[in-house]
């Protein structure tokens, strides 16, 4: 992509004075998004010095999920917790790292709910691969007091979804409906550039994301839909969800976390993971499904709940869904 100089130029806040300016639906949004990329710029910073940092190992202890908590885990929580309740917009935050609700306040400014990962891919941390963190904003109901239920909510009614991948380079996606906006961190300037203006998924698709070593688990169908893929495009994956969906934006491809006989809900979060990055694909030309139901239409019953993921290109994942649905 060439990029033309008005577009390098654009910083994500001239962007955001300018883009969603006078539309009530996002008053107060673009404090929520410049809280993300402050907490991206210093978790950042300590990815890159990670060793140096003292943020490589374990806590030795396990989060809901029952997964082992890295430090970096840790750091990235209290820094977006920290950032997030600083804006002064967000009401109440959804953490993968933290079993509660954390409510930040019930004023009238506080119009916003934050659900968020705030470092995927933690088994990458100590071995220098690609992170990430990722967001879903939905706007609070009006006159509605902040309790645990008022992060139950559908996918489909986020006003707005955002992820970092801490890679080669740190770049910051956003999407409001109908825009997607890539950004790219200037470790000089500190400030996050459009690099990636209104982005759309390209019409082919390239690859497919899979973790492999779990085929001998899966049912008939879904080994058939892999199979399927594996004939048709190159296989990429990082195991890192930001960084692999990333790849797929850009270039056209297909991640896929399905369920198993064993764990027919899979791995992935669905407020946290799915619901995010479903918002980002479908305002991008993409799709996003469980298997079963589109993602953003799912009612979620519990705040860690997980979900079979499987979201890239739309003839590719309505492919893959018929084999998994049909088999
Ligand atoms: P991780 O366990 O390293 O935190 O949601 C967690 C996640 O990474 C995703 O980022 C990634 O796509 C997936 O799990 C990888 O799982 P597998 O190791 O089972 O492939």
């Amino acid at each position: 992509m060439t990029l033309t100089d008005s577009a390098r130029s654009e910083t994500l806040s001239t962007y955001m004075s300018t883009a969603w300016s006078g539309d009530a639906r996002y008053d107060g949004l673009d404090a929520v998004i410049a809280a993300i990329a402050e907490g991206a710029q210093q978790i950042q910073q300590k990815v890159q010095a990670a060793t140096l940092a003292g943020v490589i190992g374990t806590t030795g202890e396990t989060n809901v999920q029952g997964e082992i908590v890295q430090l970096l885990d840790t750091a990235a929580s209290d820094t977006f917790v920290d950032v997030l309740s600083g804006s002064g917009r967000v009401a109440a935050i959804g953490c993968e790292e933290i079993e509660d609700t954390v409510v930040v306040g019930d004023g009238s400014r506080h119009r916003y709910i934050v659900q968020m990962d705030p470092l995927d891919g933690s088994s990458n941390i100590d071995v220098a691969v690609s992170i990430g963190s990722i967001f879903g904003i939905w706007s609070r109901r009006p006159g509605e007091p902040v309790s645990d239920a008022s992060l139950l909510r559908p996918g489909k009614e986020q006003v707005a979804a955002a992820y970092v991948v801490y890679g080669s380079s740190a770049v910051l996606v956003m999407a409001i409906e109908n825009s997607v906006q890539g950004f790219t961190l200037d470790p000089t300037s500190r400030q996050f550039a459009l690099t990636h203006p209104d982005l759309r998924l390209p019409d082919k698709c390239s690859y497919y994301s899979a973790n492999e070593g779990n085929f001998k688990k899966l049912d008939g169908p879904t080994r058939k839909a892999i199979t399927t893929l594996r004939d048709t495009y190159s296989l990429r994956y990082v195991g890192s969800l930001v960084a692999d969906f990333h790849r797929n934006l850009l270039k056209g491809g297909i991640f896929l976390y399905p369920g198993d006989p064993g764990s027919p809900d899979g791995k992935l979060r669905l407020m946290y993971e799915a619901n995010p990055l479903a918002f980002v694909v479908e305002q991008a030309g993409g799709a996003a499904s469980s298997g079963a139901r589109r993602i953003l239409d799912i009612q979620p019953e519990a705040l860690h709940q997980r979900t079979p993921l499987i979201i890239g290109n739309k003839d590719v994942v309505d492919r893959t869904v018929s084999i998994i649905g049909n088999g």
